[in-house]
């Protein structure tokens, strides 16, 4: 008896005589990845995808203090993470100074900052920052800590 599932781009089979750990495998999966456009593995952290287009996918996403966020760039135009007003935030510029490209790959560690801190940031490329309290214009996203 096997059971075979799919879930968010991810095969998945269950078998009755899988070790019972390997069972666990695919529901901690399906668990990880509820919700699907913000991926999150405890110690792993979050990824954001930049492009197909000037978009962040996904745009909002929550994640834990001190764990990371990397941002995936998909897309052969030039992006930026670029937090629009608060200390600290990420800035991809320091790695990628004339933009990220197709393949390259921003990560950024979430400070221990108080739950419901945000982040709100834009592509400088793409999108204009906004107050500090909410999305600027275009090419925006938000990273909210847990
Ligand atoms: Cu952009």
């Amino acid at each position: 008896m096997a059971y075979v599932g799919f879930a968010c781009g991810i095969l998945f089979v269950l078998e009755a005589n899988m070790k019972p750990l390997l069972r666990l495998l695919p529901l901690f999966l399906i668990a990880s990845l509820a919700g699907c456009g913000g991926l999150s593995i405890p110690g792993v952290g979050s990824f954001v995808d930049i492009g197909p287009g000037d978009v962040f996918v996904a745009q909002s996403v929550t994640v834990e203090g001190g764990e990371s966020v990397t941002w995936v760039s998909k897309d052969a135009d030039s992006h930026s993470v670029t937090v629009d007003t608060v200390s600290g935030g990420p800035d991809s510029n320091t790695n990628h100074p004339s933009g990220m490209v197709s393949g390259d790959t921003y990560v950024w560690k979430v400070p221990n900052a108080p739950s419901g801190t945000k982040y709100y940031y834009h592509c400088r490329f793409h999108g204009t920052a906004g107050n500090g309290t909410s999305f600027g214009t275009g090419m925006v996203g938000l990273i909210t800590v847990k």
